[in-house]
């Protein structure tokens, strides 16, 4: 199958397949990769491709892309509340990050419904669905339809490369990359990884390194995402934040924000945000992107709730740094020589890499 985007879709067989599925569980439907670029998905994404590729983006869309576990969450719920809520008052606060900020391509990770079925309907977000586009077809697919439908301004949430969306995506409206230490992101993932059912990863932390490095979790290659934004880090409707800045000082970042968006707000209401979007805060409201909730007195749990139990939830840590306490040396020697052949290849400082060294914090 050929996809709009010129990407061959190769769904993943044999003994890679095999490997794959027993290690993260929720893979029941394989995976696939996309050519050029070895990108891995989920085979959902064959459903939503060319409708995210073809999608009509306006000028008063901001896009937050990045690579998972980048800080996306983070970056949406400051930009959310600096382009909705300044003054900490708006009554949707409260709600799951993705109702309020949509995900363009999570409806790949759905399983299909059959026709006449719909979500539950205490889904939050089947219930943000019903109130923006009440009259469209869920099997059209939750997500994309509550993007197309959202009203203005909208700020969306996309893992995807720049291959694979709009190619006049940077033309039409402002995008936000963030940017993360690879070491620390494969923390992360491997932590979101064993707390979604939806990967369901049983493998070791040190398998979970070899993956990355070999470029074979989803969503991967981190590198080529990364080279392609930062590629266009000259276009003035893209603006790159690096989490370590964010968690270093937050207050500079998020000015630099309200230059590059324009938002007007005041030091008063900046100061307001960085508090309200610090990691103490955002884990006590515990509204990011994956939740569990009940139906008809069912539990629908995405989390598994041992391993939130034993190691924590999705606001886990929030701190920069801490692949340390999980790194064998092996471990490291193997991410630094990652490192060196692909970001260094890029032309691509990986600034706190670097800097981290230079002040013994790494
Ligand atoms: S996802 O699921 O890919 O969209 O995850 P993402 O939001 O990109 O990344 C999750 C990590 O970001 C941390 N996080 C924060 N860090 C600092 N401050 C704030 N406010 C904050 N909010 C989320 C979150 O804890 C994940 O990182 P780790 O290292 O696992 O704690």
């Amino acid at each position: 199958m050929k996809l709009q985007s010129g990407h061959e879709v190769v769904p993943l067989e044999g003994s890679e397949k095999e490997k794959q599925l027993k290690d993260f569980q929720g893979y029941k439907d394989g995976l696939i990769r996309l050519m050029p670029g070895r990108w891995l998905l989920a085979p959902g994404f064959q459903n939503f491709a060319d409708r995210i590729y073809n999608f009509q983006h306006k000028k008063s869309d901001v896009v937050v892309m990045t690579w998972p576990k980048f800080g996306t969450t983070w970056t949406q719920e400051i930009v959310w509340t600096m382009m909705n809520s300044p003054n900490l008052d708006h009554p949707d606060s409260n709600l799951p990050i993705l109702t309020r900020s949509p995900f363009i391509e999570n409806d790949i990770f759905a399983p299909a419904l059959k026709p006449g079925e719909v979500p539950l309907s205490n889904d939050p977000f089947y219930v943000a669905f019903k109130k923006v586009c009440p009259n469209r077809n869920p099997a059209d697919g939750v997500h994309l339809q509550l993007v197309e439908e959202f009203p203005d301004p909208r700020l969306i949430k996309t893992h995807l490369p720049f291959s694979l969306v709009s190619p006049t995506l940077l033309d039409t409206c402002k995008v936000i990359y963030v940017a993360r230490n690879p070491k620390d992101v494969i923390v992360s993932f491997h932590h979101h990884s064993r707390i979604l059912k939806l990967h369901d990863y049983v493998g070791s932390f040190e398998d979970f390194v070899q993956y990355f490095v070999n470029d074979d979790l989803i969503y991967g290659p981190y590198w080529l995402h990364l080279k392609e934004a930062w590629e266009r880090k000259n276009h003035k409707n893209l603006h790159f934040i690096f989490y370590e800045d964010l968690k270093a000082n937050p207050l500079g970042e998020i000015k630099k924000l309200n230059a590059f968006l324009n938002t007007k707000l005041t030091d008063a209401q900046l100061d307001g945000i960085v508090k309200y979007t610090s990691f103490k805060e955002m884990r006590a409201r515990d509204n990011g992107p994956v939740f569990n909730f009940e139906h008809k007195g069912v539990k629908v749990e995405a989390l598994n709730a041992e391993v939130v139990k034993k190691d924590g939830g999705f606001f886990r840590k929030g701190e920069s740094g801490d692949w340390k306490n999980k790194f064998t040396n092996e471990m490291d020697a193997k991410a630094n020589q990652w490192l060196q052949k692909n970001l260094n290849n890029l032309d691509l400082e990986f600034k706190y890499e670097i800097e981290c060294r230079k002040n013994g914090k790494i």
